[in-house]
């Protein structure tokens, strides 16, 4: 297994996140990927190396091009409202709903920061745009070495990606790792490829990126929104339109599921990846299901992970995993290698 490793995810280094009225620290912290390198280290399941250039032809073919221009401007007009914005993460606080214009970019920056986002949680800092865009370059170089005939591979990145949608951050996520995979195995002569998204959440950015498609199959099992974030999307009602009608698939769970039934329901999801019969998957890989989370609310133990490894590589396809989710951190380590020694030991 290939390891595409993000050497400026540390660049994301923020410090709070708006909950309930209040600036509470932030869960995506650098040293959730420190825990993972040192539990690479103990147990090497994969060659380690760094990202390739990613080029803007490669972004656009998923985020909108102004979209990607904000980000990428996004700290320079933060600091040029104000130089004591400096030593402040950038938050938004106002959002067009309903009936409000998207057509127009307004050139008030607090106006695109709400324009471009869905939530005030996922505060970005000087180095985000750079963290996010060399973490899209492990993506892309992840599934490029899958194409290469590396069997499986893994985008050891943060920022996390399947909240983000063709325009808009949220959830911790800013570009779409886990979309950009799939549309580089597309570009690279995949005609079929297959998202699977095992983390807590609702990959709602992936879901709203390709459902209009059919090329690309995109399967979520998560919290259901009627209680869990992002609670907006991911009913199972949401099956595709157009063209795409039939290739989105979501299986929402209630908080507290068991590992019994999640391990049910992803029998459920797998079934449908090998009736889509693609040439690849991508595995959108978040560990917030541990029972120790501490913002979700599966309970599946250390162990799982490694039988979650060998459930995925049965679906025996050319693998690119992207690190998504995952807050108890000291955990978060262990969690992603038992995945992927439990799909090596499978694979092989
Ligand atoms: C990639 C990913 O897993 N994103 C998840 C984003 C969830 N954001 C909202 C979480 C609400 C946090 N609750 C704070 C609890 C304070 N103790
Ligand atoms: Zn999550």
């Amino acid at each position: 297994m290939r390891i595409v490793h993000n050497p400026d995810h540390h660049r994301h280094d923020a410090r709070h996140e708006m909950y309930r009225g209040r600036l509470v620290p932030c869960h995506e912290t650098p040293d959730r990927l420190a825990f993972v390198l040192e539990a690479l280290r103990q147990r090497p399941v994969g060659v380690l190396s760094g990202p390739e250039p990613v080029s803007d032809a490669e972004l656009r073919a998923v985020h909108a091009p102004r979209y990607l221009d904000f980000l990428a401007g996004a700290w320079e007009a933060w600091v040029a409202l104000d130089p004591a914005n400096a030593a402040l993460d950038i938050l938004p606080s106002v959002w067009p709903v309903r009936g409000f214009r998207h057509d127009v970019e307004p050139l008030n920056f607090a106006a695109r920061l709400g324009l471009y986002s869905f939530d005030a949680g996922s505060p970005m800092v000087a180095g985000t745009w750079a963290a996010a865009r060399a973490g899209a370059a492990c993506a892309v170089t992840a599934a490029r070495a899958v194409l290469s005939g590396e069997g499986s591979a893994l985008a050891l990145t943060r920022p996390p990606g399947h909240h983000a949608g063709p325009d808009f951050f949220g959830g911790y996520c800013f570009l779409n790792n886990a979309a950009l995979a799939a549309q580089t195995l597309r570009d690279g002569g995949a005609a079929r490829v297959a998202v699977l998204d095992v983390d807590y959440h609702h990959g709602n950015g992936t879901q709203t990126i390709f459902y209009a498609r059919d090329d690309v199959l995109t399967v979520s099992l998560h919290g259901d929104p009627m209680t869990e974030y992002p609670f907006f999307l991911g009913h199972a009602d949401e099956r595709g339109e157009g063209a795409g009608l039939g290739c989105n698939l979501n299986l929402p769970l209630p908080r507290g599921t068991s590992a019994a039934t999640w391990f049910d329901t992803l029998d459920h999801a797998a079934q449908a990846v090998e009736r889509f019969q693609p040439d690849a998957l991508v595995v959108a890989l978040g560990v917030d299901t541990f029972e120790g989370d501490p913002i979700s609310g599966f309970h599946l133990r250390s162990a799982d992970y490694l039988r979650l490894g060998e459930r995925l590589a049965r679906l025996g396809l050319p693998t690119v995993f992207t690190m998504e989710g995952g807050y108890a951190v000291a955990e978060v380590g262990i969690h992603v290698v038992n995945v992927l020694q439990g799909f090596e030991a499978r694979a092989r």
